[in-house]
């Protein structure tokens, strides 16, 4: 019979081909993807976004349980499309243009694929033009920008600009975060939200999409 908070412990472990077998028996038990999804993975990933908030696991912790995660996803992606399972919204994430710094990027993008969320990754030194672009090809539901330089938090503000002239400011929100980052700076530029680690930013992302209270 399968387990599935045997599942989410070793998510949290970061026990890549423990998830694996742990989920592929699960499937084989008819269990259905989305429990398997929800009570497995979901859960081992918020339990370590919680303890990352907390300081208790690190950037390392963090980065391997994901990767068990993303094996675990790899086997169950298919079987949630058959079963009609919906993500819980799309987002598209990048740095600002003109900034190369990614892994915290990396970090926020993991986070809310962990909590359930579908992440078109647009890499680094996204222009304003690409978050538009992605807006309009994937229907996203939020833009999420990331910066870490002084010099490139400005593009965050000329980016929520350039998608409010396009005329698409009302069909996504907007998450900024990254070191510089602060609660007034978003207030500022009109971001509808700012968070200041991955997993405030997933949590964060549920509330402005209201799939969280
Ligand atoms: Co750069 N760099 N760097 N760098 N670099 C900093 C940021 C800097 C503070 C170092 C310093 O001088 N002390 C400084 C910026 C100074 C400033 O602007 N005030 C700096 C500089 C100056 C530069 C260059 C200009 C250096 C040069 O070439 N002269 C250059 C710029 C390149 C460019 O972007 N155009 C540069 C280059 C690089 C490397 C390429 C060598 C490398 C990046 C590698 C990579 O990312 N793939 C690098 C690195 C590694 C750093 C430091 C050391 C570490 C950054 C990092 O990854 N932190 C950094 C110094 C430091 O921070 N100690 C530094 C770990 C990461 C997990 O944290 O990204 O903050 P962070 O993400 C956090 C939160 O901020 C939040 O969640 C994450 C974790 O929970 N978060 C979000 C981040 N994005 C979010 C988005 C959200 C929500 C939350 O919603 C969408």
């Amino acid at each position: 019979m399968a387990d599935l908070t045997q599942i989410a412990e070793n998510v949290i472990r970061g026990q890549a081909p423990k998830v694996q077998e742990l989920v592929s028996n699960a499937l084989a038990e008819e269990v259905p993807a989305s429990d398997i999804l929800h009570d497995g993975l979901i859960q081992g990933m918020s339990i370590v976004g919680e303890r990352f908030k907390n300081n208790e696991f690190h950037i390392p912790e963090v980065l391997i349980a994901a990767r068990a995660m993303k094996m675990g996803m790899g086997l169950l992606r298919p079987h949630l499309a058959d079963a009609g399972v919906e993500p819980l919204g799309k987002v598209a994430i990048g740095t600002a243009k003109g900034d190369l710094h990614d892994i915290g990027k990396n970090l926020v993008a993991m986070m809310l694929e962990g909590a359930g969320f579908e992440v078109v990754d647009l890499g680094i030194d996204v222009s304003p033009e690409q978050f538009i672009d992605a807006i309009q090809t994937h229907e996203v539901q939020l833009i999420g920008i990331s910066a870490l330089l002084t010099t490139t938090m400005p593009l965050m503000k000329t980016t929520i600009n350039a998608i409010q002239e396009a005329g698409l400011r009302d069909q996504v929100k907007i998450l900024i975060g990254g070191a510089p980052i602060t609660q007034s700076y978003a207030d500022q530029i009109g971001a509808d939200g700012y968070a200041r680690d991955a997993a405030s930013g997933a949590d964060l992302a549920k509330v402005l999409i209201g799939a969280s209270a």
